[in-house]
């Protein structure tokens, strides 16, 4: 797949993950959160270092932006991998109850052992951690019900560490996103500047929109015959062809019908269309 290399680890995430090293010292639980569209291009190689000796509660957030049959599929796959993940959505609140209790619960763990200890209790102290862009800070806004950190649609925008309380149980940490620092699987890392957890200027659009419409049409071949070519049609009136396809003449065409010819900015509204779940419930990846 041609996309020219993308690559994205700017000053402010390197930072973060310095930041992140020094936070981990005073936190007990961990809530790792990924992406359900990519629960495996949001992974951290870095992962089992940071939640070393701590409790670890993975969230897949972004719950309703994928299939249900998707859903299954992963719930079943992470739970042959031993992990009870929690399906959240953090914009209307789905999951975010269980989310709270089981993150009182990891208090009530750590509590029985400071007691035991002859020490006072306290509340547990958890930090989000994830990709850029995942949904960590809304899932703390849902968390606290209110808007206590910035929660945007591009990456990039938490870019320092807060403490936030809930109720007497929890401190939470909002953390910005960490990422990789050499994106050495160029696959996941179009997945990853598709779900918008990496920065524009780490590609080109038009050679990424080019680069998932081929792997539309090749998710398309595999299952769902036909509906999300067909979303494609629809919505842009131009029939992407089953055989011999050629995403990037069909972008050309639908430039100009719908950008005055101008194809990167028709390249951005596919991308666009694919991030706000017009083109359907789209998992980029799925179990194997
Ligand atoms: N559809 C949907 N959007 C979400 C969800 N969680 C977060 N978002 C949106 O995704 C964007 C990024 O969220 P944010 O909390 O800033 O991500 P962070 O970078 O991980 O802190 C925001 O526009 C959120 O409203 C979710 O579960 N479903
Ligand atoms: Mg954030």
């Amino acid at each position: 797949m041609k996309t020219g290399k993308i690559q994205w680890y700017p000053g402010h995430i390197a930072k973060a993950e310095k930041q992140l090293n020094k936070s981990l010292e005073k936190v007990d639980l961990v809530i790792e959160v990924r992406d359900a569209r990519i629960p495996i291009a949001t992974s951290h190689p870095h992962l089992t270092r940071w939640i070393k000796g701590k409790q670890h509660l993975l969230v897949i957030n972004r719950q309703d932006m994928i299939g249900l049959p998707a859903l299954k599929a992963w719930d079943k796959w992470f739970r042959n991998e031993g992990y009870k993940p929690l399906w959240c959505n953090a914009k209307d609140g789905t999951g975010i109850k269980q989310l709270q209790t089981r993150a009182i619960q990891a208090g009530t763990k750590l509590n029985e052992r400071r007691q035991a200890r002859g020490m006072q209790s306290r509340p547990v102290r958890a930090l989000t951690l994830g990709f850029p862009n995942v949904g960590k800070s809304a899932l703390i806004n849902r968390l606290v019900r209110k808007k206590v950190v910035t929660s945007s649609r591009k990456a990039g925008v938490t870019r320092s560490l807060r403490w936030v309380r809930l109720g007497q149980h929890l401190d939470l940490l909002d953390a910005p996103g960490v990422l990789p620092p050499c994106l050495d699987d160029q696959e996941a890392a179009l997945r990853l500047a598709l779900c918008d957890d990496i920065g524009q200027a780490a590609y080109d659009t038009e050679l990424v929109a080019i680069a998932f419409l081929k792997m539309l049409h090749r998710l398309e071949a595999t299952k769902k015959a036909g509906v999300i070519l067909e979303v494609l049609e629809q919505r842009y009136g131009l029939p992407l062809k089953r055989h011999n396809i050629d995403a990037d003449k069909w972008l050309t065409k639908v430039a100009k019908s719908h950008t005055s010819c101008n194809k990167s900015r028709m390249a951005q509204r596919v991308l666009d269309d694919f991030r706000k779940t017009l083109l359907g419930h789209i998992s980029l990846e799925l179990p194997s």
